[in-house]
């Protein structure tokens, strides 16, 4: 039996069992391949595989995951937190979200919810099919003076693409609006036609939870080079310099967390 061929068939060990493993864990990033990211569960969702990405116990300041949902799986009942913001990005399928006591929205992949602190939502699979979500968890730290951000229930189709670099083959859609300073953080979905890399390595003090969704690639994390493909994680502490090249022939594409607009302490 080969069990070096890769995906590996039912039954045949895992190519992380047998030595070769992409993930790498350092004290200011994390590069997560998705085969070795076992199951968790989670109270407040029911018939739902948690795959935790990253959290506190990593050193990042937020939480993320990805929620495999089952047909008739998600929250049992209305579920919030008081002080922490929810969002969610969905990868495939469909889910329902209902906000704040409202009523149940459909969301396909693209669709997105941005809920505040102690924001009651429920989020369910009522389709036959399973779904997968990308899910992330944040204490929300208030603006002096300002209110907090209503939600946001949408989609990507409806978020324009911008390019503020000036330089060709770049976009961004800021899911979150930007510049707004009552949100503490952004998602952000980046694309990247073939070749086309940052105009130098970044090293700033926003924190990064980037999720791969289409095309591969180099990533420069530190000193190291990692390649990255569909489902890949990374997690980027503070001043973690960084730089992306797309190797693929079609576009790439992440969605990118940054904390932004806070002060330090
Ligand atoms: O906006 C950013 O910080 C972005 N350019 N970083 C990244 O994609 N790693
Ligand atoms: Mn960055």
């Amino acid at each position: 039996m080969n069990n070096r061929a890769f995906p590996p068939a039912t039954g045949q060990v895992p190519p992380g069992a047998i030595g070769h493993n992409r993930g790498v864990i350092k004290s200011n990033y994390a590069f997560m391949p998705p085969e070795g990211v076992l199951v968790s569960r989670l109270p407040q969702y029911r018939d739902t595989i948690v795959r935790v990405l990253t959290g506190p116990v990593m050193g990042a300041a937020f939480a993320q995951y990805v929620l495999e949902i089952a047909p008739g799986g998600g929250t049992p009942a209305a579920f919030s937190e008081d002080g922490i913001q929810h969002f969610f990005y969905v990868l495939s399928g469909e889910v329902r979200i209902a906000v704040a006591g409202g009523a149940m929205q459909a969301l396909t992949a693209g669709g997105f919810a941005y809920l505040p602190p102690a924001t009651a939502f429920t989020l369910r699979n009522e389709s036959t099919e399973g779904v997968r979500v990308l899910a992330l968890r944040k204490r929300y730290e208030p603006a002096p003076g300002l209110a907090v951000p209503e939600p946001i229930v949408s989609h990507q189709d409806a978020v324009p693409m911008a390019n503020h670099t000036g330089m060709e083959g770049r976009g961004f859609q800021f899911l979150l609006p930007y510049g707004d300073m009552r949100f503490d953080f952004e998602m952000n979905l980046m694309w990247f036609k073939p070749g086309v890399c940052f105009p130098a390595v970044e090293t700033h003090v926003m924190e990064h939870g980037l999720y791969m969704l289409e095309g591969q690639g180099l990533y420069l994390l530190g000193a190291d080079w990692h390649e990255i493909w569909e489902r890949d994680f990374i997690w980027m502490g503070g001043f973690c310099p960084q730089q992306f090249y797309p190797t693929g022939y079609g576009d790439a594409c992440y969605l990118l967390y940054k904390n932004v607009n806070r002060d330090l302490a």
